[in-house]
């Protein structure tokens, strides 16, 4: 792994959140992700599976974790498998974890090779009343490939049929929705580097410079950083920034439009989101600045209005409603348009049609628990935007922030946003090439 060796009194704080919620004599179980094929032999690098990450520490394929809180057996409450490491496995695929390594990333002291599992399972299946088992919860979950969990569950009910089987996703969302120091500190990381990557990028885009290459400069500096892109980056200049999901990242920046660089480093397993668009040759038009400082002035008083015990949905809509009013300045909207708006038909969805923001952890679009309100330890993106193809830019700003007993504190504070910094920065970057 390129990050450095993370703490193991997360891992061991995690496992105690959890086992806290498991009723008396219960067990839960999750897998490791699978080795995702390619074509022919190929392969993805192996994903973790953030919930088995965020209670062990845990990064390698095939790993599963078994908590027994109230087992009779002491070494059994709490196990760690792993893939065992024969000299084979070794020359071809690389070093993999020992038992002492792994002991000291999880905190776990029992690890034990995968085939002792069977027997393990046995023995605790047939002692525990209740069995928590992984699924795939997120609400836009869209998994067409069965998983390790799901394999597992399957496995599970044949051999085990008479059992009670619970959720253990509906425990996972609530813990990992609030954020420990530990885990703030870790997103805080994966903040640094995507501004030290923002601020390379402002160093290289002029006019003529394609996508990609702004795309080049992103992963340099992330990876240099020991980060990593923590989701393919949309680097979209012109009118591709019209739409939403553009990754091709392919077109010549040209001059007097704007790029829109939606991008976040990731930093052991943690994400950050961040979002700036920026004017190619170093200057907003008078229009462009018009709409900036619209989706900046939404996207500030919507950092503000953060405040823990409101739900999502509610703050989404007052974001609407200052959205509406933006809209209407800029001539967008007219003030018939304003007065007809409703939750379900707002006025301005024409220009902001997606959400406002979402949560932010160990997935980027981390899981928390539904229709929840905002509570402290929640990170969440804030991300306000207004799409004009017919003028051939967009407008779309996004921070990272952390939700306090005190109020929200913007963790992308420093990362230069305003027009007139923005601006300063990029004319200093061509007056010195
Ligand atoms: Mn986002």
């Amino acid at each position: 792994m390129r990050h450095k060796t993370l703490q193991s009194k997360l891992f061991i704080e995690n496992r105690a959140k959890l086992t806290s919620l498991l009723p008396k004599n219960s067990m839960a179980i999750l897998n490791a992700n699978d080795v995702l094929p390619t074509n022919a032999d190929g392969s993805i690098k192996v994903i973790p599976n953030t919930d088995l990450f965020y209670l062990s520490g845990i990064e390698q394929e095939e790993s599963i974790l078994l908590l027994y809180p109230d087992a009779y057996e002491p070494k059994h409450r709490e196990v760690l498998f792993l893939r065992e490491p024969t000299e084979q496995l070794q020359i071809w695929e690389g070093t993999k974890l020992t038992q002492d390594r792994a002991t000291e990333i999880s905190g776990i002291s029992n690890v034990k090779w995968l085939k002792d599992f069977p027997l393990t399972l046995r023995d605790c299946m047939l002692s525990a009343d209740e069995v928590f088992l992984n699924t795939n919860e997120h609400r836009r979950a869209a998994a067409i490939v069965e998983s390790r969990d799901d394999r597992f569950v399957r496995e599970c009910k044949r051999d085990f049929p008479l059992h009670t089987y619970r959720r253990l996703a509906l425990l996972l969302h609530q813990l990992r929705a609030v954020k420990s120091d530990l885990e703030i500190e870790l997103i805080q990381q994966a903040v640094e580097i995507t501004h030290k990557g923002f601020n390379r990028l402002l160093q290289y885009l002029k006019p003529g410079v394609t996508e990609f290459e702004l795309e080049a400069e992103l992963i340099h500096e992330y990876t240099k950083n020991r980060g990593a892109f923590a989701y393919t980056p949309i680097i979209a200049s012109g009118k591709n920034a019209c739409g939403l999901h553009y990754i091709d990242n392919d077109q010549v920046c040209q001059d007097g439009d704007l790029v829109l660089i939606d991008t976040g480093s990731n930093y052991g397993n943690y994400n950050s989101d961040m979002t700036r668009t920026i004017p190619v040759n170093g200057r907003f038009t008078k229009r462009q600045r018009e709409v900036y400082d619209a989706v900046l002035r939404v996207m500030q008083a919507s950092i503000d209005g953060a405040v823990a015990g409101k739900a999502p949905r509610d703050w989404h809509h007052e974001s609407q409603l200052m959205m509406n009013e933006e809209l209407q300045s800029l001539g967008l909207l007219t003030k018939e348009e304003v007065a007809q708006h409703t939750r379900e038909k707002p006025a301005c969805k024409k220009y902001f049609m997606h959400g406002l923001g979402h949560s932010l952890g160990l997935d980027v679009h981390d899981v928390a628990p539904g229709n929840a309100s905002f509570a402290p330890g929640w990170v969440i993106t804030v991300e306000p935007g207004i799409y004009l193809p017919d003028e051939g830019f967009a407008i779309r700003l996004e921070n990272d922030i952390l939700i306090t007993k005190d109020g929200p504190i913007d963790l992308m504070k420093d990362i230069p946003v305003e027009a007139d910094h923005i601006e300063s920065i990029m004319q200093e970057a061509s007056a010195t090439s």
